[in-house]
């Protein structure tokens, strides 16, 4: 069972239709990645696929889907917009593990205090998370360090339900996903130089706390070692202050 298949299949698809997508390059050795772990009657075969798409606004859409059976499948997609436009991050962590579902969904701002950022990129969301929330009770503590990351229409549950992450939060993501497009078809390039260096302050913030503290990173290394780990995170995952560097 690959339970976040259909929502992968969704996203590139939908994007397709609305966006002028091209490849964006992948690192070779790491487009896909497989180990079997576990004992005896409790072996399984951990697949990591990546994919990876740019656009004239977007500078990196990428996915890491991993499938370990029943009990852990993850997908974990998100949208870092090019550096000249003010855009949110678009961020999805779809995660089961044997203790059950974790679901995280949300436009994450570059500038969470600021209320006019809130009000061009928040406030047209909360309608769709008010319509969500109602379904899927609040997934309760998260670390307090990420909250600065998060916008006020973070949808963050832990269903009980294998059926409610089919029908609910399939349904948010496909919402999440449509307002982040039409907020991407309205946006427009940033050319004052004050701000666009507050974009990649901010860029940079969000991106070093999301490698550093990338949540993935213990459950990879026992996949697949720490070397390969540890190039995914800062090579292709979080790869922004690598980019950087190479055209400084
Ligand atoms: N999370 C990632 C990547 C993953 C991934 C790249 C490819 O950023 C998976 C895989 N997330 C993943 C896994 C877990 C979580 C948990 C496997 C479970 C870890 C475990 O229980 O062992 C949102 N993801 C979480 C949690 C949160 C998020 C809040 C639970 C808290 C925790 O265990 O730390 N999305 C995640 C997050 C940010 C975000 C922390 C921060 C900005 O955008």
């Amino acid at each position: 069972m690959t339970l976040y298949q259909p929502f992968l299949d969704y996203a590139i698809a939908y994007m397709r239709s609305r966006l002028d997508l091209e490849p964006y390059p992948i690192p070779t050795g790491f487009e896909s990645k497989s180990a079997v772990v576990g004992k005896g009657k409790n072996q399984e075969e951990v697949v990591t696929t990546s994919y990876a798409f740019q656009t004239a606004k977007l500078r990196q859409i990428r996915a890491a889907h991993v499938q370990g059976g029943n009990s852990l499948q993850v997908l974990n997609f998100v949208i870092f917009p090019r550096l000249n436009y003010d855009l949110p991050f678009f961020g999805a962590d779809l995660v089961t593990l044997p203790g059950g579902h974790l679901i995280a969904l949300d436009m994450q701002p570059l500038f969470r205090d600021d209320p006019a950022y809130q009000a061009k990129y928040t406030e047209p969301i909360l309608p769709i998370f008010h319509s969500h929330q109602q379904h899927l009770s609040w997934g309760g503590d998260f670390p307090e360090e990420a909250q600065p990351f998060f916008s006020p229409a973070f949808l963050w549950t832990r269903p009980q339900e294998t059926a409610v992450v089919e029908t609910q939060v399939f349904a948010a993501f496909k919402d999440y996903l449509k307002a982040y497009l039409d907020l991407v078809e309205q946006a427009e390039a940033v050319t004052d130089s004050q701000n666009l260096a507050a974009i990649e302050q901010a860029q940079l913030r969000y991106l070093r706390y999301r490698a550093e503290k990338d949540p993935a990173r213990g459950m990879f290394k026992r996949f697949y070692g720490a070397e390969w780990t540890e190039e995914y995170i800062h090579g292709f995952l979080f790869d922004l202050e690598r980019k950087l560097a190479a055209i400084n």
